[in-house]
């Protein structure tokens, strides 16, 4: 079986030992880190995500899943981080108030660190209060906001309203992102981005910043 293949069907058995010792000797077969990430670690939760959705696994099944991904995430983390180079900026990032999936989030973080930006990351649960103030005690040029429930969704219109009745408003850019968030539901609330996965997101960044 192709090592991708196992990465990801450990990653849906939970196996998170498995999973980083693949994933380690995924690198030392130099597979590109994004295709492990893509084709074995994300692969695996997307069928996981399904799993969950037709009600043939339950939560505790979900949550060894998210530590096996962990398990990968950590030993790829390093390669998709790049050593040494200047900040383009600062992200001030989090999931928002309520919702505590955080591994999308994660991932743009690692992703946007690679790429050189310096991410303040609040973690989870983050009221829109929390985010503001972090912007501006930190000088941040972008908040960034994931959600991954419905319900947490509006939310992120409290942040960029809050934003708007700042005197700081438009010299930091709100981006948003996570499963159920859309390019309409960005626009809608007057966010100044959408970013669908954490490449784009990256670039979505890039564009906001002008690099
Ligand atoms: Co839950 N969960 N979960 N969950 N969970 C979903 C989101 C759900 C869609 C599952 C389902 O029913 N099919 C569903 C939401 C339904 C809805 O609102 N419409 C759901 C539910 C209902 C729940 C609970 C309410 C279940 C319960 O208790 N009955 C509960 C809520 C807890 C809470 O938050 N208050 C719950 C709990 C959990 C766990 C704790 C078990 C676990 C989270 C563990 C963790 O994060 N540490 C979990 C998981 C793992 C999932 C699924 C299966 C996978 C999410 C994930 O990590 N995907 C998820 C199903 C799904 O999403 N389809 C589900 C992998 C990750 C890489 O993708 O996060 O989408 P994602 O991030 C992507 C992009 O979206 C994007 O880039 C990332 C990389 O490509 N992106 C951004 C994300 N943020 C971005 C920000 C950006 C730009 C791009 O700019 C700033």
């Amino acid at each position: 079986m192709n090592i991708l293949t196992q990465i990801s069907e450990n990653l849906q058995k939970g196996n998170d030992e498995l999973v980083e010792a693949l994933t380690q000797e995924a690198i030392a077969k130099n597979l590109p880190p994004k295709d492990i990430l893509d084709h074995g670690l994300i692969a695996g939760m997307n069928i996981i995500s399904d799993q969950f959705k037709a009600h043939e696994i339950f939560l505790p099944d979900v949550l060894l899943a998210a530590k096996a991904m962990y398990a990968g995430m950590n030993v790829l983390k390093p390669l998709l981080i790049k050593d040494k180079i200047p900040s383009r900026g600062k992200v001030v990032m989090g999931t928002v108030q309520g919702d505590l999936h955080d591994i999308g989030k994660n991932l743009v973080s690692i992703m946007l660190q690679g790429a050189g930006y310096e991410i303040i990351d609040l973690g989870n649960d983050v009221s829109p209060e929390q985010f503001i103030e972090a912007a501006k005690t930190e000088n941040a040029n972008i908040i960034g906001m994931s959600a991954l429930l419905t319900t947490t969704m509006p939310v992120m219109k409290k942040v960029v309203a809050l934003l708007k009745e700042q005197a700081s408003a438009g010299a930091i850019k709100t981006v948003v992102g996570g499963a159920p968030v859309n390019r309409e539901f960005a626009q809608e609330i007057g966010a100044d981005a959408y970013g669908f996965d954490a490449a784009n997101a990256v670039e979505i960044v890039n564009k906001l910043s002008g690099h």
